[in-house]
């Protein structure tokens, strides 16, 4: 018997899985398709995110990363079938509460972006404490008087009470945001960086970008929450995201940056969303999003 070889498989991301809960890491799937403006297929994503987990290695070459010390504890899936985002509330805070408090870093994997609000209350249910970083396209700041949706979880929060100022957002498109969203960002104190200003051509910009932008938070707050909006990537990169527009960040700076901020100690919860497999080609996004997850665990990993 070759108990090692790897000559028809390997050890592969998903097999960092675990049952056990006491491991330093906690992934969780919140499934919310409906409320999205665009409807679609979002409650596909954590099964779609975790077989393709299967394919990918847990090494990286260029840095010598090794995560298969690393075990991530497997919470399954929240039942959201047939839940708006308005019901979903409690049993994604619910769910995501203790986990949060029992890992050093929570992963849910959206779901459209209305499961970011949930998040957020629960890691900090006074939200003074907590910072909010997106990575997105959009400011998701859309008015609340027609319900809840992926188009208004910052604005949602704001209402609820979060400080403008801990909310910082990287990677907005051009014409794919209102004046309105942009004056209400402004307003509110949000710290706002836009796609252009991360662009691969001006150097590192996104890695620093993204540093300064989780130093600020990290001074104002005791935690803090990160939205991946898996549209911020550039739509070649990324058919699988409804919102997603060419002009959108290389998908290796998202990657970068991804690493980065989840190298920082105050960063106890990430999100996943608008992750679609309905949409996608060639597997193309639910290999983004499954590398996504091995990015996370590599700035982890680094604390
Ligand atoms: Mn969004």
């Amino acid at each position: 018997m070759i108990s090692d070889s790897d000559c028809r498989s390997w050890f592969s991301a998903a097999d960092l899985l675990t049952q056990d809960a006491t491991s330093r890491v906690a992934l969780i799937g919140a499934p919310l398709g409906l409320g999205s403006i665009t409807p679609g297929r979002c409650d596909l994503a954590p099964e779609t995110v975790r077989a393709a987990m299967k394919r990918m290695s847990v090494y990286d070459l260029e840095t010598e990363t090794d995560l298969s010390p690393l075990r991530v504890f497997d919470a399954g899936d929240i039942m959201l079938e047939e839940t708006q985002p308005v019901e979903a509330l409690i049993p994604i805070v619910e769910a995501v509460r203790p986990l949060a408090h029992e890992h050093e870093l929570t992963i849910v994997l959206g779901g459209n972006n209305a499961v970011t609000r949930p998040c957020v209350h629960a890691l900090d249910p006074t939200l003074q404490r907590v910072g909010v970083l997106t990575l997105d396209a959009h400011f998701d700041l859309r008015d609340t008087d027609c319900g809840l949706t992926n188009g208004n979880p910052i604005q949602a929060l704001l209402e609820d009470g979060l400080p403008g100022a801990h909310v910082a957002q990287i990677g907005l498109l051009p014409f794919a945001n209102t004046k309105k969203a942009h004056d209400k960002a402004r307003a509110a104190g949000i710290h706002v960086v836009s796609a252009g200003q991360c662009r691969s051509s001006r150097g590192m910009a996104i890695a620093g970008r993204a540093l300064l932008a989780i130093e600020r938070l990290a001074e104002r707050c005791d935690m803090i929450h990160v939205d991946f909006d898996i549209d911020v990537v550039e739509r070649h990169a990324m058919p699988g995201a409804p919102g997603a527009r060419p002009g959108g960040i290389a998908v290796q700076d998202f990657f970068d940056a991804t690493r980065l901020i989840c190298a920082h100690p105050k960063v106890r919860s990430v999100d996943l969303t608008e992750f679609d497999p309905s949409l996608d080609v060639a597997a193309i996004s639910a290999l983004t999003a499954a590398r996504w997850v091995c990015e996370v665990l590599a700035g982890f990993q680094k604390r």
